[in-house]
């Protein structure tokens, strides 16, 4: 095996490369070989300074992540970057890509740093549950101030390397490669360079940051690593250098041991995992021409997404007014994030120009993918899709971004079934991550591999989903709200159901979520299946469809968005319990949790043992981005696998006995787990699946 890690000598520089693909993570045999390379050069005595620098796509994007909670071997980071700072003679770090988390650490350590135009630098850690384990804040604080560096490490974003130079995290950018930089930078430094705990941290004790800290507390209410890292830095301005990092390497400890880190790591892990799809085919078609039939708000929303990828698309409508209607939208969006300045005015410009027009869908003729979202009618969509196979050429992919729709029935029209796929959008489509890939009965693993790919590259996270009713999100949704409603008929008020699901870690309730997309949509889809859901239809039946008409679930004041509880819907839904017979009874929170989020798990173990999900993590990649499930929990099967199978197979038998409805039993794979002592992670592993 070759080593990671390399050095040569030339000219009194020496220069450390490390070449750990794909990503140069810090691994046992990085950090020790950097260590040995110091030590190393520093027995040359012709030896002035060095510079780190990183072979491949990127400097060290941090530690190995699939080592933790492995047997760590000496140097641990911390003593490598006490190795790099307290060294004779300046380093220097030739930054490119990415240098994030342990990998930017080393580069703190640094005497000073040249980055790569574009590199992105940041310290991911509180999204991993952690914080920097190796002086990442003492460091940081002390060359950007306590202010910056505390954003910088709660955002766990990425800062670009304009804004670092900025900041005077790097000394230098350059648009051309940055070892020959670094090296002219280490010859110019001076002998012995000044380590940078050495300096005062600026800020240290100003309202500003006091501020910032009492807002993001607020913010991330019931998170470990967010607070972990205010101590941290209250630490760094309190105590000697040592002494505060050795703190934080207890607290890192502590923390990756902890369940939350766990779950975030699950997390990563499982987002990489659902863009991987077993096929021959490799990564499917390329594709360069993208075509998005309707210009409403998921149309336009799909096209900005491409657009931001530097892909240009064509958008069809079949009037010139949806065009420019949809046209504004998108511009007035683009306006809020200019504003906003998320991006600048040249770039939302630049996006705007790849986004085309026209009315006619034989324009379509030349793309290598066209997504449909007209509105959800089964007859006008399979007319789309007739017209399109007759217009686009034969291996151009067809794909629907249909939420309710039978995939295979609108593939019914099609001579050639196997290019045609679900790419199912979530709204807003311009900001939400999650895109569900629908396999319809016939589609092939070549459409489906394209569809990942160009899922990706769009900066979207696709999950493979089986055709069901409600594919994987929905379909768990769905048994979502037949509780909600049911808490509601048996005791509990809407602001009491939607304060739960926030307790659990939720951004917004249910109820509250309703109001905002409009009840009338729930309710039709309800009757014309036959099903209801008694105060969901009653709060309909009322006049009340949510905020654009003043009132739903809660009311709301004119112009505003917030919910206020409403003395009538407690009387509508008094009135509703009275007709059922119901006596109402009270439930605290943690009840309210388990009827809502264990029938959502057995759904998706049902959704496992049918194949409709490939895995149980995939699931958790659904809800991590779709559904605003809390990260730091990890997904439902994640989270079920913490609370213990065989707990929620018993609190689904009661729940069913209770109510006497029988789908609330415990799915048999859930039973068959939970008698195994196993959990979702398990099952997707395969080691019980030849069991089964
Ligand atoms: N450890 C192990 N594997 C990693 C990894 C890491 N840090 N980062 C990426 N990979 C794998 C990933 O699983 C995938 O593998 C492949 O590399 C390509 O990744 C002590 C505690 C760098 C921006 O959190 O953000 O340092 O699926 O598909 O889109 O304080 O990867 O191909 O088998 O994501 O080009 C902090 C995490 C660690 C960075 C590249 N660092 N990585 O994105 O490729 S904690 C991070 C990323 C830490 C210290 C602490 C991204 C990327 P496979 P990819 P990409």
């Amino acid at each position: 095996m070759t080593e990671p890690v390399t050095w040569t000598l030339d000219n009194g520089i020496g220069r450390i490369e490390i070449d750990n693909p794909p990503v140069n993570a810090l691994s046992n045999a990085v950090r020790k070989g950097i260590s040995d390379a110091l030590k190393a050069l520093g027995d040359e005595r012709s030896l002035t300074a060095v510079v780190i620098a990183c072979a491949g796509r990127t400097f060290i994007a941090g530690a190995d992540i699939r080592e933790f909670g492995k047997p760590r071997q000496p140097p641990t980071l911390a003593e490598l970057c006490d190795q790099i700072e307290r060294f004779p003679h300046p380093v220097v770090a030739a930054l490119h890509g990415t240098a994030l988390g342990g990998g930017f650490e080393i580069a703190l350590a640094c005497h000073a740093r040249v980055a790569a135009i574009g590199t992105r630098i940041g310290l991911p850690e509180v999204k991993l549950g952690l914080i920097p384990g190796a002086g990442g804040t003492n460091r940081l604080a002390r060359i950007v101030g306590a202010v910056e560096a505390l954003q910088i490490a709660l955002s766990g974003d990425p800062i670009d390397s304009d804004r670092a130079h900025a900041l005077g995290l790097v000394d230098k950018v350059t648009d051309g490669e940055p070892v020959s930089q670094a090296v002219a930078l280490a010859r110019a430094l001076k002998q012995p360079p000044v380590p940078t705990r050495s300096l005062p941290i600026e800020g240290a004790e100003s309202a500003a940051l006091e501020e910032r800290i009492a807002k993001a507390l607020s913010k991330t209410a019931g998170q470990h690593a967010p607070a972990a890292i205010v101590e941290s830095l209250r630490r760094a301005i309190a105590l000697p250098f040592d002494e505060a990092v050795a703190a934080d390497r207890e607290t890192f400890a502590d923390l990756s041991a902890g369940a939350q880190s766990k779950a975030l790591r699950h997390a990563f892990f499982a987002e990489r995992q659902a863009a991987k799809f077993d096929s021959p085919v490799g990564s499917g078609k390329r594709i360069e021409k993208v075509a998005i039939l309707g210009a409403g708000t998921m149309g336009g929303g799909i096209a900005m997404s491409f657009a931001a990828a530097g892909i240009a698309v064509l958008l069809i409508d079949t009037g010139t007014e949806a065009l420019e209607r949809g046209l504004a939208r998108i511009q007035s969006n683009y306006d809020r994030s200019v504003s906003r300045k998320s991006i600048s005015a040249d770039e939302a410009e630049r996006r705007l120009a790849r986004i085309a027009t026209a009315t006619d869908r034989a324009s379509a003729a030349d793309a290598d993918l066209v997504i449909e979202a007209v509105f959800e009618d089964m007859d006008l969509k399979k007319q789309i899709f007739s017209d399109l196979e007759a217009i686009c050429a034969p291996d151009c992919i067809l794909a629907s971004n249909t939420s309710a729709l039978d995939i295979d029935a609108i593939a019914h029209v099609l001579k050639h079934r196997d290019r045609f796929v679900g790419m199912h959008f979530f709204s807003p489509a311009n900001v939400m991550k999650l895109c569900e890939i629908v396999r319809g009965a016939d589609t092939s693993a070549a459409t489906i591999a394209s569809a990942i790919t160009v899922a990706r590259r769009i900066a979207k996270i696709p999950v493979v989903s089986g055709n069901c009713d409600g594919f994987i999100g929905n379909r768990m949704v769905a048994k979502r709200s037949a509780q909600v409603d049911r808490l509601l008929q048996q005791g509990a008020l809407p602001q009491q159901v939607d304060a739960a699901l926030k307790a659990f870690g939720f951004p917004m309730g249910p109820l509250a979520i309703n109001d905002m997309s409009g009840l009338d949509i729930g309710y039709s889809i309800r009757k014309r299946r036959g099903t209801s859901f008694p105060i969901a239809d009653a709060v309909v039946e009322s006049g009340r469809l949510g905020q654009k008409t003043g009132g739903g679930y809660y009311r709301y004041e004119a112009g505003s968005r917030t919910p206020i509880a409403d003395p009538e819907v407690a009387a509508l839904i008094e009135q509703v319990r009275a007709r059922l017979g119901v006596v109402p009874r009270e439930f605290d929170e943690g009840q309210m949790i388990e009827r809502m989020i264990y029938p959502l798990i057995n759904e998706g173990a049902k959704i496992l043992e049918e194949g409709i999900a490939q895995r149980a993590s995939d699931i958790d990649v659904v809800w991590l981005n779709g559904y605003g499930f809390p990260r730091w929990r990890g997904g439902p099967m994640f989270h079920a696998g913490t609370v213990g199978l065989s707990e929620i197979a018993q609190k689904l038998t009661l729940f069913a006995e209770e109510t006497g409805d029988a789908s609330l039993m415990p799915s048999a794979l859930l039973v068959r787990l939970a008698g195994a002592g196993a959990t979702f992670d398990d099952w997707d592993k395969g080691t019980l699946r030849d069991a089964a």
